[in-house]
């Protein structure tokens, strides 16, 4: 199947969809939109006829466009189910979806590039108020994160022996927090999950450093 991933090197919501068609081993073209603020890619009307919001990713394959990464990796592991990248077990499935959503709906969106330019240039934050932003909604996030984490059997990953939605969401976000300079002390379990993950080819494929359009 063609596919065309819209995606930005240091978007961490383009970053999870990138690990995941790695995992399944699907190639796919990239278009890189420039979300940086001299370029910004994603506003022009070309790209707002691909994705109504204005984000990335989208994912295009021969006859539909797809947005928002949560509904593109249900849709890739619909897709190609093979390797599983959700547990079997109906009660692990819910666990590890919440885990994701607290980093996709919580942790990320408040943190976001747009909202981080209308407390900086509409609230008038300072720099030391938006980093505090930023470093309140982590900690508050991944403390939730490490409690969910040791509540889990041990293993390798959060769910088992391979990686799957928790550590696609995991790694991206841990990439942000190192990025924003966030002690990552108080959370072993999710280092440890971040390290296991970034050892396979798959994270390494996706990771930011690697991608066409990274500088
Ligand atoms: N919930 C969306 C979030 C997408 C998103 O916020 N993408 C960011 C990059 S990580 C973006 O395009 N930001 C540009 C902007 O907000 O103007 C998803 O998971 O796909």
């Amino acid at each position: 199947m063609d596919i065309t991933l819209y995606t930005y090197w240091r978007s961490s919501a383009a970053y999870r969809v990138r690990i995941a068609l790695a995992l399944k081993g699907q190639a796919y073209d990239s278009v890189p939109v420039s979300l940086a603020p001299d370029v910004l890619a994603h506003r022009q009307p070309d790209y707002q006829a691909i994705n109504p919001q204005m984000r990335v990713p989208s994912l295009k394959t021969g006859r539909d466009i797809f947005v928002q990464s949560m509904a593109i990796l249900e849709w890739i592991e619909e897709t190609f189910p093979e390797p599983a990248l959700l547990p079997s077990d109906l009660a692990e499935r819910a666990r590890c979806r919440a885990f994701a959503q607290i980093i996709v709906s919580d942790i990320h969106p408040i943190q976001n590039s747009s909202i981080l330019g209308i407390l900086r240039n509409e609230i008038g934050a300072s720099g030391e108020q938006v980093r505090s932003w930023i470093h309140g909604a982590m900690a508050h996030g991944f403390a939730a994160l490490e409690t969910m984490a040791a509540l889990q059997p041990t293993s390798t990953f959060l769910f088992g022996e391979t990686p799957g939605f928790a550590e696609i969401c995991l790694v991206p976000q841990i990439y942000n927090a190192r990025r924003f300079d966030v002690d990552l002390d108080p959370y072993p379990r999710l280092v440890a999950l971040d390290k296991a993950a970034c050892a396979l080819p798959a994270f390494e494929a996706a990771h930011p450093d690697n991608q066409p359009d990274a500088p």
